[in-house]
């Protein structure tokens, strides 16, 4: 791989990354009922603790994990019914701390988990997730390993909703949400409930994490999608200002860096590694292969006007189609990939299957972008 690809790609990776930050999720509850599962089923296997983490203030029991865009706030050594004070006064120091970094190193919200079969909900918890909420946390209330048969809800699960739902506790939607987290091939019961917990959870974390949350969970496709295609749209823009006043073709490459900064983005709303990711755009656009920036210019010249403009001009128009088309082929290839299409990590790409997927879709786009911009829709 070329070195200034490699080496730009790696800069707007990480610029990308930066903007996106992290967002952070307390996750309390007692032990065993659930939560590293339910961790897992929205935020993917990944997430699965692997080191301890790192306290959030010196001598806390409260432990940061980072996981790409993810930050998970986890109680050890201590366990929620017994040490209650002592983790609340470790969060009420490790909040007042936090208040005075910046959004992403905060805590954003917590989840709190009961099983919901224990058919009972002490006073003790209630208290627990008041004091959560005097320290300016949303909290969402998640009943946990809820059979359902039939798209009812077990009546025992149900009842303990009704009970912690009387007690008008601070926490979002006033209610619990009930969930089921890993498929049981004994009982046969499927996973539900997931996308609920998540749905409340975006209408209470910070804008300025939501760029985070949506790369971090792994459940919710169509945000993602919606995240890439505004992204999208922003690099198209950007390319039609860049060549507002038109720009010789000989100058294309100053879209470059453009094109780079969304194809990280969209890498990284799917959770595609720099490496992986790097090495598909090069054998997508086959930029950078030994051509270098020509092969930039070669997947312009496909874009309708500018290749009979070899020598002449690029204006915003073509700046835009070009830099739109390429943005939905990486789209096409990245959801292609967390699919599980062309194999697993580390895995020997298919170049050539993965170059006319890209390409077929790039012209694809052209026409489509063409017609739109013919008719003024
Ligand atoms: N089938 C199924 N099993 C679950 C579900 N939730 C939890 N379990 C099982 O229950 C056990 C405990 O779940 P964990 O997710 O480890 O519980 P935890 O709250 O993280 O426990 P600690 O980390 O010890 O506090 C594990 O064996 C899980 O596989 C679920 O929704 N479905
Ligand atoms: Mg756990």
């Amino acid at each position: 791989m070329a070195d200034w690809f490699k080496d730009s790609f790696r800069q707007e990776f990480d610029k990308q990354s930066a903007v996106m930050g992290r967002f952070n999720l307390a996750i309390f509850g007692k032990t065993g009922v659930g939560k590293s599962t339910l961790i897992n089923a929205i935020f993917g296997e990944e997430v699965a603790r692997t080191g301890i983490g790192e306290p959030v203030t010196r001598g806390s029991h409260l432990y940061l994990d980072k996981v790409g865009h993810l930050g998970l706030i986890d109680t050890q050594g201590l366990e929620i019914g017994k040490d209650d004070k002592e983790i609340i006064s470790d969060l009420n120091k490790a909040v007042s701390q936090m208040r005075r970094m910046e959004l992403h190193e905060q805590i954003h919200l917590a989840w709190y988990c009961i099983r919901g079969m224990d058919r009972r909900f002490e006073e003790t918890e209630a208290e627990f997730i008041r004091r959560l909420d005097d320290l300016g946390l949303p909290v969402v209330v998640v009943l946990t390993q809820v059979p359902m048969r039939e798209g009812h809800y077990h009546p025992d699960a149900v009842m303990l909703a009704e009970q912690i739902a009387a007690k008008r506790l601070p926490i979002v939607g006033g209610r619990p949400f009930l969930a089921y987290a890993k498929y049981d091939p004994f009982t046969g019961q499927r996973p539900h409930g997931l996308q609920e917990v998540l749905d409340a959870t975006f209408r209470v974390a910070p804008v300025g994490v939501e760029g985070a949350l949506i790369a971090a969970q792994e459940i919710d496709l169509a945000r993602k999608a919606k995240e890439a295609q505004k992204h999208i749209t922003v690099a198209a823009t950007s390319a039609a200002a860049a060549a507002a006043s038109p720009i010789p073709f000989s100058d294309a490459a100053m879209l470059i860096p453009i094109q780079l900064a969304m194809m990280a983005r969209i890498s990284q709303i799917y959770k595609i590694k720099f490496d992986r990711a790097a090495l598909l755009a090069v054998a997508s656009t086959t930029a950078a292969t030994s051509a270098g920036r020509a092969t930039f210019t070669g997947l312009l010249k496909m874009v309708p006007g500018a290749g009979t403009l070899a020598g002449g001009m690029i204006g915003a128009g073509v700046a835009s189609s070009f830099t739109y088309a390429m943005g939905q082929a990486w789209l096409v290839v990245c959801q292609r990939v967390v699919k599980g299409g062309f194999g697993a990590v580390g895995s020997v790409i298919d170049n050539e299957q993965l170059r006319d997927m890209f390409t077929d879709e790039f012209r694809k786009r052209l026409k489509l972008r063409r017609s739109e911009t013919k008719t003024g829709g």
